[in-house]
């Protein structure tokens, strides 16, 4: 069957922001407290889906979050009126309003894992919603996330929606950020590879100073639920070493599009079984490009996110690789990329993302991708899909919402609040969502 990869982008939300949240994660730690601007982050990302979206590629626009989430610094004792609050929340636990403040959800590669109708027993799409309990800014995204989802995804015929994993450290689930799948077209069955930071019920490795966040655990219940024929799965560890120089999700040192697995040679335990099985089932058709040390360090990939790049079938045949101008400005990685552009990778085109990137979020990180047959497409909310009218009534959006410069003391501005989820309504309305956020369908004090 015809299927097409259909990217999901996060919107930058109104409150993005420096708060140093992600341990392990180093460019958030390096930026904290620096100001952002959530005008350009938003512009930026925007820019990226449009000139997909204008290559021809199917392009789509996820829904920033509620924040600050003031229903979670109620459950956390704060009281009193919205303005009351965030008050209250600044000036007696400053770390807890930065963790209720964050536009984390922004980088949509986080949101779920999704499995195509190609590959599971029963025909349908699987989501999968990632319960983000590694870190206390993220766990919140995920409630909102299955909602959003479901408004996107709605028919039960095609989709099916699983909760997310119970939030406990055993199960840490990070999404789509640690699956990759392999295939020869989007439409026949992949393979789709899980891949874990750390185990608890066997010995393998762990990183000692960072942490790992994704679990086999959690990896082997996701396939579970998704129904993944067993021959179409593969388990592999990533290399606890690399996540100590700063590889937070596997997404930032590999990535893989249908037939190619462009991959730094530390990336894995052993990749080994990864280049069999990929052998195996595409045969000749497989691509590899594995990056060794001496060509490109880890460290260097860490600070240029050389991985983190979007590998895109392009409509005319061959592969685009969009990398950060993070790429462009390390001499060295920069000549790498010239050297493999040729066969495999038939474009490189860079983007300026800097604003995502001070807190570790790359091209790869903003999307989250859905393989969807024709039947499918037709079954999603139309109007999440980026066309120009949309872009440029988005672009407006932002223009009129987002500031153009926050600090983290600004996160408790309730002027701030109000613009966001009036910011948040007029989107649910553009997007065609309904109500999804809580502060459209919870009662509760305002002001
Ligand atoms: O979870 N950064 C995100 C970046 C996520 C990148 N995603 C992928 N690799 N797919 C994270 O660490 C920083 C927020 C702050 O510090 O303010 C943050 O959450």
């Amino acid at each position: 069957m015809n299927a097409v990869e259909a990217n999901f982008d996060g919107l930058v939300g109104p409150t993005h922001n420096y708060a140093g949240l992600s341990r392990g994660n180093i460019a958030s730690e390096r930026h904290r407290g620096q100001a952002s601007s959530p005008r350009q982050a938003a512009l930026q990302g925007l820019a990226k889906m449009k000139y997909l979206a204008d290559l021809g590629l199917v392009q789509a626009v996820l829904p920033p979050q509620e924040r600050p989430d003031i229903t979670t610094l109620r459950r956390l004792g704060f009281y009193g009126s919205d303005t009351r609050v965030l008050a209250d929340a600044m000036q007696q636990a400053p770390l807890l309003l930065a963790n209720c403040s964050s536009a984390s959800a922004m980088w949509s590669a986080n949101a779920a894992t999704v499995s195509p109708s190609a590959d599971t027993l029963d025909a349908r799409v699987h989501f999968t919603p990632a319960n983000l309990i590694s870190k206390l800014h993220r766990s919140l995204e995920a409630a909102t996330t299955a909602r959003v989802l479901q408004a996107i995804f709605p028919d039960d015929e095609y989709f099916h929606h699983h909760s997310p994993l119970p939030a406990h450290e055993s199960l840490g689930d990070e999404g789509a950020a640690n699956h990759s799948r392999f295939c020869s077209d989007y439409g026949e069955p992949g393979i789709e590879l899980f891949v874990y930071g750390r185990s608890i019920f066997s010995s393998a490795d762990s990183p000692v100073r960072f942490p790992a966040r994704q679990t086999l655990e959690a990896s082997q219940a996701i396939a579970r639920k998704h129904r993944l024929k067993q021959d179409a799965t593969l388990f592999l560890q990533q290399n606890p070493a690399v996540i100590d120089q700063g590889v937070f999700h596997n997404d930032v040192i590999a990535v893989g599009n249908r037939t190619l697995l462009f991959c730094h040679e530390h990336a894995f335990v052993d990749p080994k079984p990864l280049y069999r099985l990929l052998e195996q089932r595409l045969g000749a058709q497989f691509r590899l490009i594995e990056v060794s040390e001496n060509e490109v360090s880890v460290a260097d990939a860490v600070s240029s996110y050389l991985f983190n790049s979007q590998l895109l079938s392009l409509p005319e045949g061959g592969q685009l690789l969009l990398v950060p101008s993070e790429c462009r400005e390390n001499p060295g990685v920069w000549s790498y990329l010239q050297r493999i552009q040729g066969e495999s990778v038939r474009q490189i085109e860079v983007f300026k993302l800097n604003q995502s990137m001070n807190n570790g979020g790359g091209p790869a990180c903003l999307r989250l991708r859905v393989v969807l047959n024709n039947d499918e497409l037709s079954a999603v909310n139309a109007g999440v899909l980026l066309t120009d009218h949309l872009y440029n009534r988005l672009c407006d959006w932002v223009e009129k919402y987002y500031p153009d410069r926050l600090l983290p003391a600004d996160l408790a501005d309730p002027a701030l609040l109000r613009s966001s989820r009036e910011a948040l309504d007029r989107l649910a309305q553009i997007l065609g969502l309904g109500a999804v956020y809580p502060f459209q369908i919870e009662p509760g004090p305002r002001p």
